[in-house]
């Protein structure tokens, strides 16, 4: 079904789709359009999350939650402070984001929040030094009160 043979990927009714955010885009279009904002700037800056999340923000995570996780390779000491620090600086910015506004989508829980969150709970869940950030944690709290969060429950795996 994908031919990078990697998950997440989708079957709707024959329409098979892969790429996380792709997913996102389309499940919440087809089935919870109101999870994404009508206005093109604001869709725009709810969206550029959902990109910075792709390029910026999911390596670092991974150099962290690989090694220490997944046991996949030798953990390098030197690798995951670095990553570390990279993430205390990038979840610095959902912080401030969220001091301002209560969603990362905007003013409403959408289609940002769906693609942030998953990796806020691993950031949070992961075995390393945070620094606080009020703001993401109040936020990440109530995302954990929506329907459907259980699985934001789970352990890290
Ligand atoms: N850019 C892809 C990345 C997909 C990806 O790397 N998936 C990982 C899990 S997060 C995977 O399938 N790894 C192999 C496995 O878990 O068996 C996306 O966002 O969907």
């Amino acid at each position: 079904m994908n031919p990078n043979g990697l998950v997440p990927t989708i079957d709707d009714g024959g329409f098979v789709l892969w790429e996380s955010n792709s997913i996102i885009r389309y499940v919440c279009s087809k089935y919870a359009p109101h999870l994404s904002p009508a206005d093109p700037q604001a869709r725009a800056g709810a969206e550029r999350w959902m990109d910075w999340q792709l390029t910026t923000l999911l390596d670092p995570i991974n150099a962290i939650f690989r090694p220490l996780v997944r046991k996949m390779g030798t953990p390098d000491a030197a690798a995951i402070e670095t990553a570390r620090v990279q993430c205390v600086q990038h979840f610095a910015i959902l912080d401030n984001v969220l001091a301002r506004q209560s969603f990362m989508t905007g003013a409403t829980f959408g289609i940002a929040d769906c693609c942030i969150a998953p990796v806020a709970h691993r950031w949070l869940s992961l075995p390393v030094e945070r620094v606080a950030a009020p703001h993401l944690e109040a936020w990440y709290a109530g995302v954990l009160e929506r329907p459907c969060s259980a699985v934001l429950e789970l352990p890290l795996s």
